[in-house]
């Protein structure tokens, strides 16, 4: 979805992702995590405090009490900084970093971003008008986008060696994983399914053009027979046997692949069984990180369908 949607599809759309953006706002407004914690300073620093404090507070005075108090504080896990994320919920681009940084328990404070992309003051922040976008004051200009970018730099800053492993052979294949989906896979994926997605497609593609529909949709057929490949590449030899890219735990490049298959679904593409089999393992491992981002992009899907098929 790089481009600006036209004013029918722009219409269209953003009816569809506020119905969408509904039960996801609700469930934010459960959710402590977003909005609460942006308001408090990282906890860090007074967590060591307290843990360091605590057992000789309770050896002398001692009442039980104190002890579990201390205790509790001791075991409360220091809180990571905030990050500020501008995001569209029905996109599989900003799904992989809402996934990851649920899943890297970076506590993102979320912008919905829909129909703002253009606006004067986002061009001035992010001449690509690209989401997802993160803002943070260490970066030169001050905002980051482009999803595995993103990625790259959270878990570089954080430490997150867990989805992003510092070996430089690790590293690079995770690397080559990613570059592989945005360069190869992804624009396969785009223009077999945004036609129905009613997201625009890119300038200069026959969906693009003023083709005759029969064009445009034999376009739409070629582009979703060339999946398989690039797919199989992805299990054959990234893979490799392994549970995911990344080993026994997914990787950066399984959150930006599980998320763009996500996409599919609009089409009813029929995913191999070892891939349907990929994406429920990284939804078990990821639980509700990775569930409450895919909920708005099924969402979305599901909304677009009973469109169609009304
Ligand atoms: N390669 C980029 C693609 C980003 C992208 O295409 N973003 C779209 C949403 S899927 C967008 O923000 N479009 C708004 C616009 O162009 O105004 C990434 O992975 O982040």
């Amino acid at each position: 979805m790089a481009k600006a949607a036209t004013k029918g599809t722009k219409k269209a759309a953003a009816k569809s992702a506020a119905k969408v953006a509904k039960p996801a706002a609700k469930a934010a407004a459960k959710a402590p995590s977003a909005t609460k914690a942006s308001a408090k300073p990282a906890a860090k620093p007074s967590a060591k405090v307290t843990a360091k404090a605590a057992p000789k507070a309770t050896a002398k005075a001692a009442p039980k009490a104190t002890a579990r108090a201390a205790l509790k504080a001791k075991a409360k896990p220091a809180r990571k900084p905030v990050i500020k994320l501008s995001m569209l919920r029905p996109s599989v681009n900003n799904m992989t970093v809402r996934v990851f940084a649920r899943a890297a328990g970076l506590d993102p404070s979320e912008t919905d971003a829909w129909g703002h992309t253009r606006s004067p003051e986002f061009l001035a922040r992010n001449p690509a008008h690209l989401t997802p976008m993160i803002e943070d004051k260490g970066l030169p200009r001050g905002v980051l986008w482009e999803s595995c970018a993103i990625m790259q730099y959270l878990a570089n800053k954080h430490g997150l060696d867990k989805f992003y492993p510092k070996a430089p052979a690790k590293r690079a294949m995770v690397d080559s994983a990613m570059f592989y989906l945005v360069g190869t896979l992804y624009p396969y994926v785009a223009r077999a399914t945004y036609p129905a997605l009613g997201f625009p497609q890119y300038a200069g593609e026959v969906g693009c053009s003023d083709a005759h529909p029969d064009k445009k949709s034999e376009a739409q057929k070629a582009a979703t027979a060339a999946i398989a490949e690039p797919l199989e590449v992805f299990h054959s030899f990234f893979r490799d046997g392994k549970p995911f890219i990344g080993g026994s735990n997914p990787s950066i490049a399984d959150i930006r692949l599980a998320a763009t298959l996500e996409f599919l679904a609009v089409i009813d593409y029929a995913l191999p069984n070892w891939a349907k089999d990929y994406m429920a393992a990284i939804e078990k491992k990821l639980g509700k990180a990775y569930a409450e981002p895919a909920g708005d992009v099924r969402g979305y899907i599901a909304h677009v369908k009973s469109q169609a098929t009304a």
